[in-house]
């Protein structure tokens, strides 16, 4: 067939280096750029044959997320906007390891498999954060909106208009009407400083901020004029270091928040008058947005499953927090948005966080429905009423394809306005457990392999109960080792009653994982 010559003689453009071997991690393929160009170019096939097989759009998304510069990855996204399935994630694999004679033999493979018509229009957008890359002939939409956008792609409309324009005009009009139900909002409530950790989180913010002036006004540091992408700044480096990121002017008190640098994952933080640091991370956030949504369906009456999904990187204060005392159903899954995203599907009202900012909150069909019924229902009481509005208006503003930073940030705004709550109030729901994050160099981090959703090692023999004899030994302690999806390193968390425990067990852990 004359477009298998064409795949053939483009891909020679594009070689693969000999023996190197990517994997379809957590998010995607991801690697030192120079490594990824045969990667972009098969990846870039294989969404047509999946946009050929399900008939639809189909996104590819060319982005690293925190990872620095030198860094890029490319990923597949399916026609409702969430992460291709498992089973093209192989295809992926197996297409992008081929040696280059065995290409067009893996290629024709997967047609068969999959039964893939190729007279079938196929249909693929592309977005990038701000890493250089070199493509040609594809057209560039922004990052997370490129989620929305395929969904809406796909949906006819029916979930907003498929443009960036869209996109933010639906998010800014929902945030609107949310923040209309605030009263006495004061100047310093109503300005926030944002950390765009010198990527495309700030170029956008820049362009949606008039939008929203009149009820927030936020003050842009890091916004790519001057730094370098993720570095000293951004939520993940944040996060980690447990420290403001470089570049930001923060006075006592005030409120800040962080992006990374593809604008997926959000992080809050204050200095107190001591000058002493606090972090609000992707826990306190799932704690603030289900508490809302807890007393806002006890205000309408609707008996509708609400769920908190997160991993095991949850803080064990906040797991304790929404089970006992926020009765809430907690769901621990394996790391990586996919396998949260997947787990909050299961309820009328999934809420999914990672402790590092990425997450966002998903309404089951069943639930929107519900919650328009009753905007509209005569016979429904003002309160009702006004509860089931602020229900609706959340699920505007909420990107439910995929966690998107400027969308969370809008509605974590949002409910501090109408509850009248300041950062430090937050803050205070709960105290987080001192905890450490390490990572570890070894020969071949694959050996490590892990079950009960990556809280249990189940090999190498011992290191589990290993760890179980060191966590032991301090008080309210807790512990586990993973393999990382993203880099070649196994990664420890700990966490204890004091700070001191937390870093000495992390080390201890980490020389059981050599
Ligand atoms: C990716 C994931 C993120 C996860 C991280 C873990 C997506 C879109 N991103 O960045 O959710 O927390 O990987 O990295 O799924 P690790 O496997 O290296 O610890
Ligand atoms: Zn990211």
């Amino acid at each position: 067939m004359a477009q298998f010559q064409e795949v053939s003689k483009l891909s020679s453009q594009h070689p693969k280096p000999p023996g190197l071997v990517l994997q379809y991690g957590t998010a995607g393929f991801r690697s030192n750029a120079k490594h990824l160009d045969h990667a972009m170019f098969r990846t870039g096939l294989l969404a047509t044959l999946r946009s050929k097989k399900t008939k639809a759009t189909i996104g590819v998304m060319v982005t690293a997320s925190h990872n620095p510069e030198e860094d890029n990855g490319v990923k597949l996204i399916d026609p409702m906007g969430n992460m291709v399935t498992a089973e093209w994630e192989g295809y992926a694999t197996q297409l992008v390891n081929a040696e280059q004679d065995d290409l067009l033999i893996v290629l024709k493979d997967i047609i068969e498999k999959e039964t893939v018509n190729m007279s079938q229009e196929a249909n693929v957008f592309v977005g990038k954060d701000t890493r250089y890359i070199m493509l040609t002939n594809l057209l560039f939409v922004n990052i997370y909106s490129l989620h929305y956008m395929v969904c809406c792609q796909n949906t006819q409309g029916k979930y907003g208009e498929p443009t960036v324009e869209g996109y933010y005009r639906k998010l800014c009009q929902a945030f609107i009407q949310l923040i209309k139900n605030a009263s006495n909002c004061t100047d310093d409530q109503k300005h926030l400083s944002v950390d765009g950790a010198n990527g495309i989180g700030a170029l956008k913010l820049h362009e949606m901020e008039s939008h929203v002036k009149s009820e927030l006004q936020i003050s842009v540091f890091n916004d790519g004029s001057k730094g370098k992408l993720n570095y000293e700044c951004g939520a993940d480096f944040v996060k980690m270091q447990q420290k403001p990121p470089t570049g930001m002017e923060m006075s006592p008190g005030e409120r800040c928040c962080s992006y990374d640098g593809d604008a997926d994952r959000i992080v809050y933080y204050y200095t107190d008058s001591e000058g002493q640091f606090h972090l609000l991370d992707g826990d306190k956030i799932a704690t603030l947005i289900s508490t809302f949504l807890k007393e806002l369906l006890t205000q309408v009456g609707l008996d509708l499953k609400i769920a908190v999904v997160q991993t095991a990187y949850a803080n064990g204060s906040s797991t304790r927090y929404l089970e006992d005392t926020m009765k809430v159903i907690v769901r621990c899954t394996k790391t990586g948005v996919k396998h949260l995203h997947h787990a909050a599907q299961e309820f009328d009202i999934g809420v999914y966080f990672e402790a590092n900012g990425h997450g966002t909150v998903l309404f089951s069909e069943v639930a929107e429905e519900k919650i328009q019924l009753l905007t509209q229902d005569p016979n429904t009481n003002d309160e009702r009423k006004r509860a089931a509005q602020l229900l609706q208006n959340t699920i505007n503003v909420i990107n439910q394809t995929v966690g998107d930073a400027i969308s969370d940030m809008l509605l974590i705004e949002a409910i501090l306005a109408i509850k009248g709550m300041t950062v430090q109030q937050w803050d205070a729901i709960y105290t987080d457990l001192p905890n450490r994050q390490l990572k570890v160099k070894v020969a071949d981090r694959r050996v490590i392999d892990t079950t009960d959703a990556e809280r249990r090692a189940v090999s190498p023999a011992g290191l589990q109960e290993a760890i179980d004899s060191l966590v032991k030994k301090y008080k309210l302690a807790r512990s586990f080792v993973r393999p990382s999806g993203t880099e070649d390193v196994v990664r420890v968390y700990a966490e204890a009653e004091t700070q001191e425990s937390a870093d000495a067990l992390a080390h201890e852990v980490s020389l059981a994982v050599y």
